[in-house]
């Protein structure tokens, strides 16, 4: 298995291969990229004798409760800001890791003491796939074509010793990277992210199915009524090409489902035949959350962006607060046409039988294999 350097992801290895005391963390509400990618990183740095932990503004979500069980006693910790210790952990550490994340506001809690560390001159790495970093970073090493922050760990682990990757870390990636990529599905899927995962299976001796039964198979009969509700939910626009799911307080209350449990509920949308998008509103107590989603050659980030938020070109999310949910609904999904619907003029001219222009040509491939 050939490793992907690049000076910027030596430059982070050699300062983390200096480094005795190291603080990683990543963003808020994390995911299985997160920790599978904060633990690979901490775990390989313990073995060779360094102090390292995980501090995190929010604890893990239950599904990977089973992942933290089998790491080492508080490698990872939920920060919190009045605890001296955690100050310490911060203050003492010869180098701070920021992983899957991008920006300040994403760290939660844990954004401020890091920028402030790094403010007053201490090392703060970022290894990232996500668009547009910040710039606060001492170094860092951000790969958008990367389909998880975890396929950039393997990198960096195996860069500097492929034997390293023991069953702890190789399950910790598999995590990361399946996660990630949607159990292998999503378009950021590469033949390396194929050639990692073989690598990662074969190190670490392990199985994936009871991983997956873990994650994915593990839902309460709460959640799966509060499914049947979000189903009831899908409504379809622009001729089938964007498709809608809502969950309200008054879903959630009615089904006894955890905020939680909403996770991955947009899959559903996205699997009507012949969406090319979809997008979630989430009420929560606060506002509401939008997730977007897409197949292939549809950015939606742009789309995100223009309600504060942003992400991938395949998958993003927006939060607006201090409005009601019909009113964002409706707003988002009258905005959607220039995000999501092929230019007409590409569609008419197809249906004429014209000659296309090259461009015209890919467009109208792109509309055609998405519908
Ligand atoms: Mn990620």
């Amino acid at each position: 298995m050939s490793v992907l350097d690049s000076p910027d992801l030596a430059t982070i290895r050699d300062a983390l291969l200096a480094a005795q005391r190291v603080v990683i963390t990543t963003h808020i509400r994390p995911d299985g990229d997160a920790l599978g990618s904060e633990i690979a990183v901490g775990r390989w740095l313990r073995g060779m004798g360094k102090a390292v932990y995980c501090l995190n503004a929010d604890p893990e979500p239950k599904p990977l409760r089973w992942l933290l069980d089998e790491q080492p006693k508080k490698l990872v910790r939920t920060y919190d800001p009045g605890a001296l210790s955690h100050a310490e952990l911060i203050a003492s550490a010869d180098a701070l890791l920021i992983v899957d994340v991008n920006a300040e506001h994403r760290l939660g809690s844990v954004g401020k003491p890091f920028r402030d560390a790094a403010a007053a001159g201490k090392p703060v790495y970022l290894l990232d796939h996500h668009p547009d970093p910040e710039t606060w970073f001492t170094a860092s090493c951000v790969r958008t074509d990367a389909a998880a922050a975890g396929e950039i760990v393997y990198d960096l682990i195996a860069g500097h010793d492929p034997s390293a990757i023991d069953r702890a870390i190789a399950t910790a990636l598999y995590v990361a990277i399946m996660t990630d990529t949607g159990s292998f599905r999503f378009g950021s899927t590469t033949p390396r992210t194929h050639a990692i995962i073989s690598d990662l299976l074969e190190r670490g001796d392990f199985k994936p199915e009871p991983i997956h039964v873990a994650l994915y198979d593990g839902k309460t009969p709460e959640a799966l009524r509060l499914l049947g509700r979000a189903l009831g939910s899908i409504r379809s626009h622009y001729d089938g090409r964007l498709t809608s799911m809502t969950v309200s307080q008054e879903m959630l209350s009615a089904s006894g489902a955890d905020f939680q449990d909403t996770e991955g509920l947009i899959q559903y949308a996205l699997a009507m035949e012949g969406a090319v998008a979809s997008v979630i509103f989430l009420e929560t107590l606060s506002g509401i959350k939008i997730s977007f989603r897409s197949k292939g050659d549809c950015p939606i980030n742009g789309w995100a962006g223009r309600y504060g938020g942003g992400g991938h070109a395949n998958a993003s999310g927006a939060y607006v607060k201090n409005r009601p949910l019909e009113q964002v609904r409706k707003d988002v999904i009258d905005s959607a046409p220039v995000h999501v619907v092929a230019p007409p003029e590409a569609v008419a001219e197809a249906e004429e039988g014209h000659e296309l222009s090259e461009e015209e040509l890919a467009l109208l491939a792109q509309f055609q294999s998405n519908r």
